[in-house]
């Protein structure tokens, strides 16, 4: 079957992702509370930023004006609406909402702000895609409660969650809980499990069994938001989002292969938890040979089986490879090998258009459910010439090739594929370094005061791409 002249199925969600926190700025405007993201400071390639007590004055913290989309979505979204956008994924910032978190009632100008920002979007026919909570909580929660740690925090969430569904429940159809929750499964790197759970380890504590503890917290929240949602607009679709980064055996050895599939268990029982509604028993026996003692309640476990997601939602960015380590358990912050049949991005991220394919049809046959690629793309440092042209080739290339894939995946493949939205559509502050000059967008924004934005070559590919609903990538 050839691919040229056959487009994806009516009404695929074409449009990008961007997440509150990296684009918005306004930190402390409009009520808004103190966030995790507003307490981390600038990193760097290979330079991890810090996690500051409070704000430092002698820092900088490049979330806190990011590129101001606070005050110019109208802008913006103009701009996504030119490229045919029919779907825009952000998030809410928890703390526009309730800016400590444990408020009795919400902040009405932060309600507001996401009212009218939606309406910009409804009024072009892009339709908002909503990641609840995405790299960020307020700060205050963790200060007092200790973030994930405390079983508490599941109230304030689904809280939060209530008050959201609510209010946007004729503006916003498909939902995400918690962003690529996944990704503290490499609980030993600086700040997975403060990005993912607002938790900053104490030296004498073991960081497995921290991560452990408040993903469970965070997959009962989860359930329990599914089971309201549900209850307020029945026709809502609430997924999860997985962070998929295939892993694979480095050689046909069997041990390397049984390691491979232990990894991924490792890395995707959390969606395992959201779509199945129960823990895989391999799992449940790992937490009594660790003597883990987790504080999971029957209750809970009636919660999560209840509370199962609609779809599956997922960033693809790269792929991973491991070989056997002579005992059966993956350890992410050790245990990742190089892959010498794929390339590594500028940023160490490991190229492979291929593995989104084999990810679409991994998840496909183990769940069964819709999928909705919600990230993509490759962060790159873009030019800008005299002309104030991007000519962002590479970005091109990189896009079509998984396209492509993707391409396969729905129409030869079966999968069910509800659409696709790359990552930072528009440049915004990269969530593991902080740089501005780690871009992804179609449109580029200058990052150095005047937030001036400009189109890429890039966009005028994705508005064809768009217009044409894939038919001419072959
Ligand atoms: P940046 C690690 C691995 C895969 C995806 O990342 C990741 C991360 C954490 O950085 O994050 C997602 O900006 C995330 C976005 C993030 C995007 O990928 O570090 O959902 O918030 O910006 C790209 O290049």
């Amino acid at each position: 079957m050839t691919l040229k002249g056959q487009a994806f199925p009516d009404g695929f969600l074409w449009g990008g992702a961007v997440a509150a926190h990296q684009l918005e700025g306004g930190f402390d405007q409009g009520g808004k509370g103190l966030s995790t993201a507003d307490v981390m400071t600038i990193g760097g390639n290979g330079i991890p930023r810090k996690v500051t007590d409070g704000i430092d004055p002698n820092e900088f913290y490049p979330n806190h004006n990011a590129i101001d989309f606070y005050h110019r979505y109208p802008e913006d979204i103009k701009l996504f609406a030119e490229m045919g956008f029919k779907a825009f994924r952000t998030s809410i910032a928890w703390t526009r909402i309730f800016p400590n978190g444990d408020e009795d009632q919400p902040n009405e100008a932060g309600l507001k702000f996401y009212d009218d920002m939606f309406d910009e979007c409804l009024k072009y026919g892009i339709q908002p895609v909503i990641t609840l909570s995405h790299f960020e909580m307020p700060y205050h929660l963790v200060k007092e409660y200790g973030g994930w740690r405390s079983r508490k925090v599941i109230d304030f969430f689904v809280k939060f969650a209530t008050v959201v569904f609510k209010r946007y429940k004729n503006k916003v159809k498909y939902w995400m809980t918690f962003n690529e929750i996944n990704n503290q499964t490499d609980f030993e790197s600086s700040h997975a499990l403060f990005t993912d759970s607002g938790i900053l380890p104490k030296p004498e504590e073991d960081n497995e069994k921290l991560m452990y503890q408040a993903a469970h917290y965070e997959l009962v929240a989860s359930a329990e938001a599914v089971k309201i949602g549900h209850k307020i607009n029945p026709d809502f679709q609430i997924g999860c989002m997985i962070a998929m980064t295939p892993i694979y055996p480095l050689t046909s050895k069997p041990e390397d292969i049984l390691f491979a599939q232990r990894a991924m268990q490792t890395r995707f029982w959390f969606a395992d938890v959201h779509a199945n509604g129960f823990y895989p028993k391999w799992l449940l026996n790992r937490f009594d040979e660790k003597n883990f003692n987790l504080d999971i309640t029957d209750d809970d476990l009636k919660v999560l089986r209840e509370g199962t997601v609609d779809y599956i939602g997922f960033s693809y960015y790269m792929s991973f490879a491991v070989k056997d380590t002579g005992k059966l358990e993956y350890n992410e912050s050790h245990d990742r090998v190089d892959n010498p049949y794929v390339k590594a991005s500028e940023w160490g991220w490991q190229v492979d258009p291929v593995g989104l394919r084999y990810a679409l049809n991994w998840f496909n046959d183990r769940y069964h459910l819709p999928l909705f690629i919600v990230e993509n793309g490759l962060g790159a440092v873009d030019k800008k010439t005299a002309d104030n042209k991007i000519h962002d080739d590479y970005r091109i290339k990189y896009m079509t090739d998984h396209i492509r894939e993707m391409k396969k995946a729905v129409l030869q493949d079966g999968v069910d594929l509800i659409g696709y939205t790359p990552w930072g559509c528009i440049d915004l502050v990269a969530a593991s370094t902080g740089q501005m000059s780690k871009r992804y967008g179609f449109i580029y924004v200058d990052g150095t005061g005047s937030l001036n934005r400009y189109k890429k070559d890039s966009f005028d590919w994705f508005e064809n791409v768009i217009e044409t609903n894939g038919a001419e990538i072959e």
